[in-house]
């Protein structure tokens, strides 16, 4: 009996140790083990057959099997072991494995307003002439809206450019050409100064006009400039704005702070020249106002007309940005997704002043 008892331990011993090998996960290895000492397993039963054994042999027959027992389940504590440290390692190696220089994950990120990104491009063109960027007030006063500008109280001109009136005697500006004697007064001549801004009119809104909108103002005084300085730089801001073909017209136009004034037109890049609402079906795009500084602006700003000339303009941003991104109705720059209603191939090209 006894020595079939120590051959049937050393066959749970061998099973044992082919469960140890086959087990490749600490889960798999508390199976193999609760199968081997349960009840139903091989050592279970070994231990259940005691009772059978003479009462004599049962104490030392007891004590060989809980032996052997201890041993199994020992082997299958170190196995555990063993897996668990691999597990470690194989984790360990796996978070090795991340690579920094890989992209992340793509962030879906805005951008700027396109008269913001008209306005920059703009103001990253003439700093390159030497222009510096200077401010001035939305609520302007009356002096520097009108009357400085050689606009003085009861003159028709005053029509043009109707606006809101405030309680406190003030105006919201019509137009950015307030900074031009502001400017002076501060820096005095020569200078070359553009102020970009928001404007208000108290008009009726359509395609091409809004009661808030943006334009640049641009001042360049200093000896002998001509009519000729005026047109080279605002051929330049076309043709780095657009980079592509864009016909251009400059014609007589009345503003009371330049003598002489001129309109400078666009043709419209959103028919391309045939008539739209968007330029009013005349084809044209009024765009770039600008004239040489009338003397008694000049002598408001405190420069002497007879030493010093000068020129300025001011370029309608929103109606810049309206031409550059292809978008027909003033209105939609305000809608907010801006995304449906730029056209991007207007990105490229390049200005030509057209001769008629
Ligand atoms: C002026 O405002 C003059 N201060 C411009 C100027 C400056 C002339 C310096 C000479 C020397 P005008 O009212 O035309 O001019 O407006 C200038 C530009 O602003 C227009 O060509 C147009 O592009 C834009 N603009 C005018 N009114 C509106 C409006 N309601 N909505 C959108 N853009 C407008």
């Amino acid at each position: 009996m006894i020595e079939e008892l120590t051959d049937e331990l050393r066959k749970v011993n061998e099973e044992a140790q082919r469960l140890i090998a086959a087990a490749k996960s600490v889960d798999e290895l508390r199976v193999a083990e609760s199968r081997l000492t349960g009840k139903q397993g091989s050592l279970g039963k070994l231990l259940g057959s005691i009772g059978k054994f003479p009462p004599e042999q049962r104490g030392a027959v007891g004590k060989e099997i809980n032996q052997a027992k201890a041993a199994i389940v020992e082997q299958f504590a170190a196995a555990r072991a063993r897996l668990e440290q691999t597990a470690d390692k194989a984790a360990a190696t796996a978070a090795q494995t991340y690579d920094p220089t890989l992209p992340g994950p793509v962030v879906p990120r805005g951008s700027v307003h396109p008269v913001t990104a008209v306005q920059w491009e703009v103001e990253d063109i003439l700093s390159r002439l030497g222009f510096v960027v200077v401010g001035g007030p939305e609520m302007e006063t009356e002096y520097y809206n009108f009357e400085a500008l050689n606009i003085p109280a009861m003159h028709p001109a005053r029509d043009m450019q109707d606006t809101f009136w405030l309680d406190n005697g003030r105006l919201l500006r019509t137009h950015t050409s307030p900074c031009q004697v502001r400017a002076m007064e501060r820096l005095s001549a020569p200078l070359r100064i553009i102020s970009p801004g928001r404007c208000f009119r108290y008009e009726t809104e359509d395609a091409s006009h809004a009661n808030t909108f943006f334009q640049l103002e641009g001042l360049m005084i200093d000896r002998n400039i001509s009519i000729a300085n005026l047109i080279a730089v605002m051929k330049l801001v076309l043709e780095q704005v657009f980079h592509r073909d864009v016909k251009v017209r400059l014609r007589p136009g009345f503003f009371p702070f330049v003598e002489p004034g001129f309109e400078l037109d666009m043709s419209c890049a959103i028919c391309g020249g045939s008539g739209c609402p968007t330029c009013k079906r005349s084809g044209w795009v009024e765009i770039l106002p600008c004239g040489m500084v009338h003397p008694n602006v000049l002598r408001f700003g405190g420069i002497d007309s007879r030493e010093y000339t000068g020129f300025a303009f001011g370029l309608g941003l929103t109606r810049l940005a309206m031409m550059k991104y292809g978008v027909r109705d003033i209105r939609a720059l305000n809608a907010g997704d801006l995304r449906a209603i730029i056209r991007p191939e207007r990105r490229n090209g390049r200005a030509i002043i057209a001769k008629d």
